[in-house]
């Protein structure tokens, strides 16, 4: 019947489904045939690509719901403890390819569409990415739903149904502009709107004090959130879990027939547009503070929306003799919040127990503080948000008294217990007292008011804990924990490439390494043989012939497959340090220019590739942007050495764009200065594909190399606990940069590559001390010790055995970033705390 256990406190598999998937590529076909006809989106008789992808998707989605709906029945009726991941961002991709891979009906699909005469890659290629996010926070967000839905975890991720995602980059003369990426043009055949589940969130109003002294937030603005939800299969399994993502709207009492029939159009449907604003775009330009206020709507209507419905499904799960054991709300729910951007559900969830619940303070706070959990993604000084108190007490009247609140018990609890800190209490404080200042420090309310804080990668977390966070770490000695990060090893080795995916199942003699990355250790023992060495090397010559193919077709710049593939593909940011890339690009090409041409014969002919957006309003990042367009028009075009240097700038680095390019790589670059990038999770996706890394000793890559060895890693670059003394070397002018470095510069101020002027972006590397200013980002000290290793890099790819030997034991080594295991560490195995209940044993275990 579904809930008889089969282990103590872990609950039976999901019942078994009453129609299996479909195997028979005839009555797919037919299936696919049927939503061509009957689903009213376009004329009858066209079966081109377009309509193809959009009858095969909601054939695919047919197949899911039944296993969702079955999936959350028995959910309901077990009623384990489930997480909820609240993130303003998701980077989901494209769906259709990861759905009839997950669910493992791929052959069936493709063979149906060839029946109708479509190919599947092609119908695939027919989807908009969900680019609901801006880069590594969002995609990590939506690797791990992938993990969760795997590894069979009740897990929902709550997000915000964003009408235009992140903007699609268009490269012209001028550099980088941006357009609205409008994913929902047509429709999204994987939503599905739940028009029974809405909630009310109210903006600005008051608060009023009850008869029985309780308070109560009235009037403002009250906007409906109704809920959209995405279907997330895991991989050969039935679970499958639910993305919510709210929308925005007002209701017909919201508008004003009365004025609409007087002409007066606008304040008729006042609140219908204020509605349409919050969820119009991902991530408003904040510099005005409209922009600021919005953003703010935006965070509060994700936390409040999410909670009511979490609140929601609490009570309906747990009212067994209709009185609601509230002490029970954290042993049936784990609330991870991803960054301080939904911080807001602290106060929203206190409010709801308080004034809605009516519980008292001592209660409320216990659960809230039990059931919240803390990621921070950055120690970035203009990433760590502040909001100002002015506009919170404005727009969430009662969440500013519950946070002042909670501040006053923090500095009372530290005045009563730990004296000593007394002095630190001005920074570890939420309100920031100084009325020049007047902010609310996330970043703080989420340490005070979690249960555990984690950080991303080892060297991050040993950050958080020397640094940022270090003044609590006495306070709360085990509350800070490190989680390094992960990719899902099904999007991001066995459906982008399937040639190497074939590869190591060929030689593990199992596909279990696709939830158990672990197993791919045993790829080492091969490293040598001299078979693999050859199937290797032509799967990865495919996979750059299908990217040469793509740069062709997207930018019209023909390379050569048979040249070094290096890849720097991430939004384009000072720290992470494109400039030093391009620069060392250029100085390449100066030296190859300077070459005879039998010296040239000797060097190794690569393809530099590097693609990101940059933020609409980060004038530096736009600028590099230019650069390395410049440099590309100017280096391709050159007959002298075009056949031994490419520089391609790709546009709309996007998530599709990165199935391709991953796969082509052979080197890829994550060069930021030491301490700066949280983790990386590209660099992760890279050496899965066994692409070898040239990189700092930062975030994630100190474990990658740790895993995968340091022979097979490009090191180059100051080091973490070195970067404060040479930033103070610097700025006491006792910094003698390296003659190839300033060759380099002069080269670009000479007009080698156009009369843009790059003198704003030249002189961040010079000049006085200050953040992006001064050279902050070490590019100068650097360069020398990366273009080192950038000779060692050549040099290893002449030998064809030992490059091959370091590529199989890149993969071979990068067991360890599955989220997979990040996930289990995360939610399954936290120490001390309410274990997670599993629906059915792990993928892994069931079919060993
Ligand atoms: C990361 C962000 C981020 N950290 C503010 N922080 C944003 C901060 O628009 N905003 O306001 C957006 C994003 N993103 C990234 O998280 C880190 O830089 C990466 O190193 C890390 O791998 C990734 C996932 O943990």
């Amino acid at each position: 019947n579904g809930t008889a256990t089969v282990k103590a406190g872990i609950p039976a598999e999901i019942p078994a489904i009453a129609h299996p998937l479909p195997e028979d590529p005839a009555e797919i076909a037919s299936n696919i045939n049927y939503h061509a006809q009957y689903s009213p989106h376009f004329s009858p008789f066209k079966f081109e690509p377009e309509q193809a992808y959009y009858a095969t998707a909601e054939s695919v989605r047919d197949q899911l719901i039944k296993q969702w709906n079955e999936t959350y029945l028995h959910y309901h009726k077990v009623n384990p403890k489930q997480t909820y991941y609240l993130s303003m961002e998701y980077l989901q991709g494209r769906a259709l390819s990861n759905a009839v891979g997950n669910l493992d009906i791929q052959n069936a699909y493709a063979d149906a569409l060839k029946q109708l005469g479509h190919e599947l890659e092609n119908i695939v290629e027919q989807e908009k990415d969900a680019a609901l996010g801006n880069g590594g926070l969002g995609r990590l967000a939506s690797c791990f739903l992938d993990s969760m839905a795997t590894l069979n975890l009740p897990a929902w991720g709550y997000g915000l149904r964003y009408r235009y995602g992140l903007f699609k980059q268009l490269i012209t003369k001028a550099g980088q502009e941006e357009i609205a990426e409008d994913w929902l043009e047509k429709f999204s055949p994987w939503e599905v709107v739940r028009h029974d589940i809405v909630f009310p969130v109210r903006f600005f109003g008051h608060v009023e004090v009850q008869p029985n002294g309780s308070r109560k937030w009235v009037s403002g603005e009250v906007i409906q959130a109704v809920a959209y939800d995405v279907p997330i299969p895991g991989y050969k399994t039935k679970n499958t879990n639910s993305l919510r993502l709210w929308d925005a709207k007002a209701t017909a009492e919201d508008f004003d027939l009365f004025q609409f029939n007087d002409g007066q159009y606008e304040s008729a449907a006042h609140l219908h547009s204020r509605a349409q604003q919050i969820c119009a775009v991902l991530y408003p330009g904040d510099a005005t503070e409209n922009g600021k206020l919005l953003r703010l709507k935006q965070q509060f209507f994700l936390c409040s929306a999410s909670l009511q419905d979490i609140i929601s499904r609490f009570k309906e799960r747990n009212n067994g003799n209709n009185e609601i054991q509230w002490s029970e709300f954290p042993t049936k729910v784990a609330v991870q919040l991803n960054d301080t951007h939904p911080t807001l559900a602290i106060p929203e969830l206190m409010r709801l127990l308080m004034d809605v619940e009516g519980l008292g303070w001592d209660e409320a706070w216990d659960i809230t503080s039990r059931t919240i959990a803390y990621t921070n993604h950055t120690v970035l000084p203009e990433a760590l948000e502040k909001w100002s108190q002015s506009v919170m007490w404005k727009l969430l009247p009662r969440h500013m008294e519950i946070i002042e609140e909670i501040d006053k018990r923090f500095i009372a609890m530290i005045l009563a217990t730990r004296p000593d800190l007394e002095n630190k209490l001005s920074g570890m404080s939420i309100l920031d007292h100084n009325p020049q200042k007047a902010v609310v420090r996330m970043a703080n309310l989420c340490v005070v008011s979690s249960h555990t804080v984690n950080g991303v990668a080892q060297l991050h977390s040993d950050i958080l804990k020397a640094e940022l966070f270090s003044d609590y770490v006495s306070i709360w000695p085990t509350k800070f924990q490190n989680k390094t990060n992960g990719i899902t090893p099904r999007r991001w080795l066995r459906f982008c490439n399937p040639e190497l995916s074939h590869i190591v199942t060929k030689w593990l003699k199992t596909d279990q390494w696709v939830n158990n990355l672990d197993l791919l250790v045993n790829l080492r023992q091969f490293a040598d043989n001299p078979d693999l060495h050859a199937e290797w090397e032509s799967a990865k010559l495919a996979s750059k012939q299908r990217l040469a193919q793509y740069i062709l077709h997207v930018t019209g710049v023909s390379i050569d497959p048979n040249s070094l593939f290096d890849i720097q593909v991430k939004r384009i940011h000072e720290y992470k340090r494109q400039l030093l890339n391009i620069l060392g690009a250029i100085y390449r090409y100066k030296k190859l220019k300077e070459m005879s041409p039998e010296e040239r014969k000797n060097t190794t002919p690569r393809t530099i590739m590097i693609g990101g957006k940059a933020f609409a309003t980060y004038t530096n990042a736009k600028r590099i942007v230019k650069l390395v367009n410049d440099v590309g028009a100017v280096v391709n075009t050159d007959p002298e050495v075009n056949s031994f240097l490419k520089v391609v700038f790709v546009p709309n680095y996007n998530v599709s764009v990165a199935e391709v390019l991953i796969p082509g790589s052979e080197l890829s670059q994550h060069i930021s200065t030491a301490g700066m990038e949280a983790s990386g999770t590209s660099n992760m996706k890279f050496a899965l594909n066994g692409c070898l890394i040239i990189g700092t000793l930062d975030g994630a890559n100190v474990e990658i190399r740790e895993e995968i060895g340091e022979e097979n890693f490009f090191l180059f670059g100051a080091t973490a606990d070195e970067v404060p003394r040479l930033r103070k070397e610097r700025e006491n002018g006792m910094f003698k940069p390296d003659p190839r470095f300033e060759e380099a510069k002069q080269f670009v101020t000479s007009g080698a590559f156009g009369t843009y002027d790059y003198n704003p972006l030249l002189d961040s590397l010079e000049g006085n001390s200050g953040y992006g200013r001064g050279d902050y980002f070490l590019v100068g000290h650097d360069f020398p010790s990366y273009m080192d290793a950038q000779a060692r890099v050549d040099e290893a790819y002449k030998d064809r055995k030992r490059w091959i030997k370091m590529s199989i034991l890149s993969t071979a080594g990068s067991g360890k970033f599955s989220s997979d295991r990040t996930i289990s560490q995360l939610l399954v195995r936290r120490k001390g705390k309410a274990k997670v209940q599993r629906l059915v044993p792990p993928p892994s275990t069931q079919t060993q």
